[in-house]
């Protein structure tokens, strides 16, 4: 069936199988069947069919020849009510490398065809079971790589950016018909829309556009996570401290100054976000050309930090490092004092932490462990306030793709509002400026209805009288 010939993805009429598990051994895997034909092929390849949708029904499985390959769990779904929006059948089978292999041949030997990567979320879209902002944030689930994405995913594919979006393009459009009758009654002076009333809703959507666009900074923080890096003179025992935090041994650790030269990145997975912790080489004065390579990466890092840990292990250290870092980086920076197991007295810290340019300094120790736990839950609260918007329910853009399309509009917006209000262009040129804003959220969501204008100032205004 899959022949020669290329596969269309829009043409709905064919019947599409995949497995959704990945291969490998497991207990189950799921096949999963989509399309006009999806009942009849799973039927023929089945013992027992449910005789009801969304129950689970035992079944056992064969192929064309009629032999057996499998005791499978059916779940059979009716148009409309299925994921896709089509007819569809999951076939829950044992896992491993062959069953749900051979049965997914048996379905395509019964005239399915192989699915295309994200294929049964697009048919879902087609068949508007979800919207693209809803799509996408399927495809961030799957792929979440910590719990603040796996939320924000999860709160996305809810559908909240979406409706958001909805809001803020018929707030829009609700201006465009109120100009639209300016437009069709300038002989009544001032109109029945006073200008005024014009100005605040445009500078809601402003005010709102441009709240909306503040969460991608958020966004892009839990979808890169937050950049923490360790930074400090040579052998103050930061791969030591990189190792412990992360409770693996990936950073090589000598009592040499110099060892580490490339910078070495690890995820710690705390709740609030994601932290790339890296750990770069010590920041001196190197005379060895590769060393001075190490320090000028680890410069670039700081320079792009969102957090910086200042580490020390000594007063001498403690103002190097703090020399260093002057006027390097913008960031947060927080004094750890380490090796804390060896420490001089209560009174060094403080010093340490004054040379770093911070009240006091953090203890920790590689060796012992302690104070690791109260250095991550501060860098927790330093980074949450620049993701403030993860505390809320209000959804977040996580993608660059919604950044650019909010942030056109509210350029167009802001544009209109400009034109409008110094009357620099005829009320219909300025107008334009919204018609661009509406149509930057509904590439957003994949909506695109012209109509919609018309059918608004009918509806508010009775112009047909
Ligand atoms: N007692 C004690 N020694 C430590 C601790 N942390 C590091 N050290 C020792 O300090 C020395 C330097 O440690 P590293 O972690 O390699 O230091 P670094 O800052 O990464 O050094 P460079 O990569 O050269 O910049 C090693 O001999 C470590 O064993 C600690 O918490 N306690
Ligand atoms: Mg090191």
């Amino acid at each position: 069936m899959s022949g020669g010939s290329p596969v269309n993805p829009f043409d709905l009429s064919e019947t599409i199988v995949a497995q959704a598990t990945p291969p490998g051994r497991g207990a189950l895997a799921i096949v999963r069947l989509s399309g006009p034909n999806a009942h009849a092929i799973a039927r023929d390849a089945l013992e027992r069919w449910p005789a009801a949708p969304r129950a689970a029904t035992l079944s056992t499985v064969r192929d064309a020849s009629g032999a057996e390959l499998d005791q499978a769990v059916v779940i059979r779904y009716d148009a409309p009510a299925s994921f896709t929006g089509e007819d569809a059948a999951e076939i829950i089978t044992h896992g491993g490398l062959v069953v749900p292999t051979t049965v997914v041949a048996a379905l395509l030997a019964r005239g399915a065809r192989v699915a295309r990567p994200g294929e049964f979320t697009r048919r879902a879209l087609l068949n508007g079971k979800l919207d693209i902002l809803q799509a996408e944030a399927t495809g961030d689930l799957v792929s979440a790589d910590s719990r603040a994405a796996q939320r924000v995913a999860l709160r996305q594919l809810d559908g909240g950016l979406s409706r958001r979006v909805l809001a803020l393009r018929d707030e829009l459009i609700g201006l465009e018909a109120l100009i639209a009758y300016d437009i069709d009654f300038p002989e009544e002076d001032d109109g029945p829309v006073a200008p005024a009333r014009i100005l605040a809703a445009t500078d809601r959507s402003i005010d709102a556009l441009a709240q909306l666009l503040a969460t991608a900074r958020a966004g892009e923080l839990v979808r890169e996570g937050a950049v923490v890096v360790l930074a400090g003179a040579p052998n103050v025992g930061k791969s030591s401290l990189f190792n412990a935090l992360i409770g693996e041994r990936r950073a090589i650790v000598t009592d040499i100054p110099g060892t580490t030269r490339d910078a070495i990145e690890a995820v710690i997975d705390t709740p609030t976000l994601p932290l790339r912790l890296v750990d770069t080489a010590g920041m001196r004065d190197a005379l060895d050309p590769v060393e001075r390579l190490g320090v000028e990466v680890s410069e670039s890092y700081v320079s792009r930090a969102a957090v910086v840990l200042a580490c020390a292990d000594s007063e001498a250290s403690a103002a190097a490092i703090g020399e260093v870092l002057r006027g390097r980086t913008t960031a947060p920076i927080v004094a750890v004092r380490t090796k804390a197991d060896l420490r001089e007295s209560a009174t060094e810290l403080v010093s340490i932490g004054m040379k770093i340019g911070a009240m006091s300094a953090f203890e920790v120790s590689a060796e012992t462990g302690a104070g690791l736990d109260a250095l991550i839950a501060a860098v927790e609260r330093i980074v949450s306030s620049d993701a403030a918007p993860l505390e809320t329910d209000a959804p977040l853009l996580t993608q660059e793709r919604h950044r650019y399309a909010v942030g056109r509009a509210l350029d167009e917006v802001r544009a209109f509002r400009g034109a409008w209000q110094t009357d620099a262009l005829p009320a219909p040129v300025a107008a334009v400026h919204l018609r661009e804003a509406v149509t930057a959220l509904e590439d957003l969501i994949g909506v695109v209805d012209v109509e919609q204008v018309l059918d608004e100032v009918f509806r508010r205004f009775c112009v047909g009288k």
